[in-house]
Formats: C-alpha cells, structure tokens, sequence
C-alpha cells in the first residue's frame, strides 16, 4: 500500500485529484495490442560494463510477466562502449531498444526516453537495478489504483539501504531538507532513481521539463503538485554502488542552483501549460 497520497496542501489537493481520477477514469489508457503495456526508461552513463547483467536481471524477471514490455535505454556523453553494448545485446532481449543523445545529463536522458516511450506505464530505473526488479509490480498495482506518480523512497517505513555510505546518507537528508523547504514539502525522498507514472501524467509534466542534470526528479515533482496528480511514495530497497557518477560537491551546488532555477521558471510562468495537453496514442 502506499505510505501515502501526498499534497500540497493536504485535503484540498486530495480533492482536486480525486476530481482529475474520476475524470479521467484510472488513468490508464487503452491500446493496440501492438503497444507495451510497461515502458522502462534507463538512463546510462558509461555503464557498458555492467548493463548486460543489469539488463539481463531485468528481462529474465518481465518474461516471467504476463503484460508485454520495453526497456528503452538512453545514452548520452559516455566515453565507453555502452551504445555498443546495448545494440550487441538487442537480438538477444527483444523490446530493448537504444536510444542516443549528444548532450550529457541524466534529467535531459529521461526526458528524452520518457517522451518516447510507448507504454501505458513509464518507469524509470537506474542502470544499476539498484533497486530490484521484483519491485515493479507493487509499483504498477499502485497506479492502477488510482496514482498517477509512485516514486520510491529510501527513507521511511520498510525501506532498506545497503552499503551507503554515511557521508551519502547525509548529503541526501540535507538536500532532502532544502528541497522539501523550496520545492516539494513532504516528500522523503525525490531522488530515488526507482519511479513509475501513468502515461497521461508522464506526457503532461515531462515536455515542461528544462533541468537536464540530477535535480530532474524534483522538477518534474514540483510540477506534479502544481497540476494536481496524485503522488505515492513506497519504501524500497535499495543498494548503493560505490562507482556512483555523484560528485557530491559539484553535483549538489549545480542541484542547489537547479532548485531555484526551478522557483524562478514558475515565478516566469514557464510552467503554465495546458493541464492536458498531449492525446496518449493519437
Ligand atoms: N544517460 C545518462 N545517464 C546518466 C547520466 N548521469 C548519470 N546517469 C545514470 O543515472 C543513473 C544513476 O546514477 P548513479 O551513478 O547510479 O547514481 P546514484 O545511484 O545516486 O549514486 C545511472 O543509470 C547512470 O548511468 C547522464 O549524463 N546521462
Ligand atoms: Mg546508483
């Protein structure tokens, strides 16, 4: 079960979404039998090394689903061979498939995946499965429920963290403290790389977008309260790897920066777009 449906302020958000979940039935949407019921979008880094376990985890673990699925992995910037990798590995795992950018950054990957992706449920997962695959269903049960957004959350009732490191932990409950203070109250974790969204919400909120770094995730958040859906956050497991592309002192000023980046882009009226305006499967 959710830990809970949270909002901006409380009751009258609650309402609002309500009002939005009728209108729009679950949020789900119905398709050609052609189309993958589950897109998950991977953004990777020079991660050729490691995404034929990774990717072999996770195909091993949806052949054993009865809906169909994707997994779309997209690459921008690397030094390695990931897009090799990847495309050596697409005859082997059919629903793979390889997406390329120019410019680096995780938020501008998942922007990209995301706006691509063709399934009724879009997720997002680190290219370290850091947290498990088994995961996903209690995620797709909780939009099917009625969420629009589960994101899962290292903090809290029931979530596990191995091998963090305690200067990690800290940096994270800091920046947790000012994102929730400027941005987003009442969410425990923004950052986990572990999410699902309902396709209707995923392509509301992701083309207002315009972070392309790690602060992504509090964007598209912060943007989610704003138009009123209705958030989950479920405690995960979830395992720290010690080549994390994290630099923390770098990475948290730019992130600082990108959350006032953030309030600014609204006091701007940048995000003031229509409530709906993408037609899933047109
Ligand atoms: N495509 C893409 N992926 C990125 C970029 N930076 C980080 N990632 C991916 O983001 C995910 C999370 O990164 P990771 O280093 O595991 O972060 P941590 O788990 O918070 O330490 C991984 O799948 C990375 O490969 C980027 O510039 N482009
Ligand atoms: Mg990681």
């Amino acid at each position: 079960m959710p830990t809970g449906g949270v909002g901006r302020d409380g009751r009258s958000l609650r309402l609002i979404a309500f009002a939005r979940l009728m209108e729009r039935g679950s949020g789900i949407t119905t398709q050609g039998a052609s189309q993958p019921q589950l897109s998950i979008v991977v953004p990777a880094y020079n991660e050729g090394w490691r995404l034929p376990d990774t990717l072999g985890e996770l195909f091993s673990f949806l052949t054993t689903q009865s809906y169909k699925a994707e997994v779309m992995v997209v690459e921008n910037g690397s030094s390695d061979d990931t897009a090799q990798v990847v495309q050596r590995l697409i005859p082997r795992f059919p629903g793979l498939r390889l997406m390329r950018l120019q410019e680096a950054g995780k938020g501008r990957a998942v922007r990209a995946g995301v706006l691509d992706a063709t399934g009724d449920i879009i997720f997002l997962c680190d290219a370290d499965l850091s947290t498990p695959a088994a995961e996903i269903p209690r995620f797709m049960k909780t939009i099917h429920a009625g969420y629009d957004i589960v994101v899962g959350s290292r903090e809290g009732v029931g979530a596990i963290r191995y091998g963090e490191p305690e200067y990690r932990h800290i940096m994270g409950r800091v920046f947790n403290r000012l994102v929730q203070v400027l941005a987003v109250p009442d969410i425990e974790d923004t950052q986990c790389g572990f999410k699902a969204f309902n396709r209707a919400a995923a392509l509301a909120l992701f083309p207002l977008q315009t972070i392309t770094g790690w602060a992504f995730d509090v964007e598209i958040l912060y943007l989610a309260r704003k138009l009123g859906y209705r958030i989950a956050e479920l405690p995960v497991e979830w395992r720290f790897n010690d080549d994390t592309k994290v630099r923390a002192l770098q990475d948290t000023r730019t992130m600082l920066s990108d959350i006032i980046t953030i309030r600014l882009n609204d006091l701007r009226r940048r995000y003031h777009a229509p409530v709906r305006p993408v037609t899933p499967h047109a």
